[in-house]
């Protein structure tokens, strides 16, 4: 350990080598310290949140991931797709929440700065349908960024519509899409991938979509669904991958490590361990020293532990979401949404600044 601190705090970038045995070592308090280190470099004191909102048009989805209890076929027992009428319906009902105000007679205003929308690969929706509802949206809420659709759902847009990867993201962003969440990574290595989501988009298509992106102006994020079947020899590849195109692109914002939810899953298990997950966190800020951000999602770590993660490295918390399903059809911990005042109340008590920002990280409110 002693000639791996040394490294970092020199400033000098981890090997795989040395990363794995961080996996290895059990020392999570020197791994927090030098990873706090590390995040203070970056971002100072502050820990960034937002006003956000989750829609998830639909549920039905042509793969079948083996980790995902919240995927359904067509024509099975609780699968849903939405209308374009309901879904700027739910965006309005939710505004007052995030506002933390009360409802004003349904008026279309915009105190949430951001909706986050993923969904199923729908078998029957054409392409211009996911171009609906971004425009859509973006007309009845001009001022809310649109941070849509993973890579997977990408790549399986841009086969549905004959365009190539490149032509569908340009004309998303020309509908509205403002920056693309990090979904769809899962892990890397082809042969857990094909063990959990053979049907899925590869790691290399998931890393092609993504340089796409970040050619097409587009900035994206990255995450890593940890706690499964993969080893940390995996995790690290993952993370040396994510690294590596950072560096030619620099188009990734934030890092985003999942922790698994086992149930109602195929493959079932255990959830990770809050040893896990601080040292993952922790390691993801230390491996990925070219990513300004890492977020602790407390919809998948639970708030308080997410609380703590700030002092393991994470300087984002996500945000208030009001409604999340795909964690919560896997049995999530954590509650369903949080208001303005609750996350900074969590991010003060940990001795951070809570910084209200946009989706392309741009400071709104620093509350010192
Ligand atoms: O791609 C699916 C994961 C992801 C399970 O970019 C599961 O800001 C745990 O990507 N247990 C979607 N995870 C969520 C996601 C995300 C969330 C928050 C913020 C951002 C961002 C992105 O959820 C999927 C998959 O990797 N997932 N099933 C499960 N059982």
């Amino acid at each position: 350990m002693q000639g791996i601190k040394d490294k970092i705090l020199s400033g000098k970038r981890l090997t795989k080598e040395e990363a794995i045995r961080l996996f290895e070592s059990d020392d999570i308090f020197t791994l927090g310290k030098l990873a706090s280190h590390a995040a203070k470099k970056k971002n100072g004191n502050k820990t960034y949140f937002i006003r956000n909102i989750h829609i998830n048009p639909t549920n039905i989805c042509v793969n079948r991931c083996k980790f995902c209890a919240f995927s359904r076929s067509k024509g099975e027992e609780g699968a849903y797709q939405m209308t374009l009428d309901e879904i700027i319906r739910k965006l309005s009902a939710f505004n007052s929440f995030a506002s933390g105000e009360p409802a004003r007679g349904g008026q279309l205003s915009t105190s949430f700065k951001e909706v986050h929308i993923v969904g199923g690969l729908h078998p029957d929706w054409p392409f211009e349908y996911y171009l609906e509802i971004v425009s859509s949206i973006k007309k009845h809420f001009p001022k809310l960024q649109i941070k849509a659709f993973t890579a997977t759902e990408i790549e399986y847009m841009s086969r549905i519509s004959g365009k190539s990867v490149f032509d569908t993201l340009t004309a998303l962003k020309k509908h509205g899409l403002d920056t693309m969440p990090g979904g769809g990574a899962e892990i890397f290595d082809e042969n857990v991938r094909d063990r959990l989501c053979p049907e899925k988009l590869s790691s290399e298509g998931w890393l092609n979509v993504m340089e796409t992106a970040h050619k097409a102006g587009i900035k994206t994020n990255a995450t890593m669904l940890y706690g499964h079947v993969e080893t940390y020899a995996q995790r690290v590849d993952h993370l040396m991958k994510l690294r590596e195109l950072q560096g030619r692109t620099g188009g990734f914002q934030a890092f985003i490590p999942l922790a698994y939810h086992p149930k109602n899953t195929e493959i079932g298990g255990s959830y990770s361990s809050g040893i896990d997950d601080l040292k993952t966190i922790a390691i993801s800020r230390l491996v990925l020293d070219n990513f300004t951000h890492i977020k602790s999602y407390w919809i998948m770590l639970g708030e308080k532990l997410s609380q703590l993660a700030l002092l393991f490295g994470a300087d984002d918390i996500d945000g208030t979401i009001i409604e999340e399903k795909i964690t919560h059809s896997a049995g999530a911990l954590s509650g369903n949404a949080m208001t303005a005042e609750q996350l900074k109340n969590l991010i003060k008590k940990a001795g951070k600044v809570p910084v209200e920002r946009d989706s392309f990280y741009r400071e709104l409110r620093v509350n010192e």
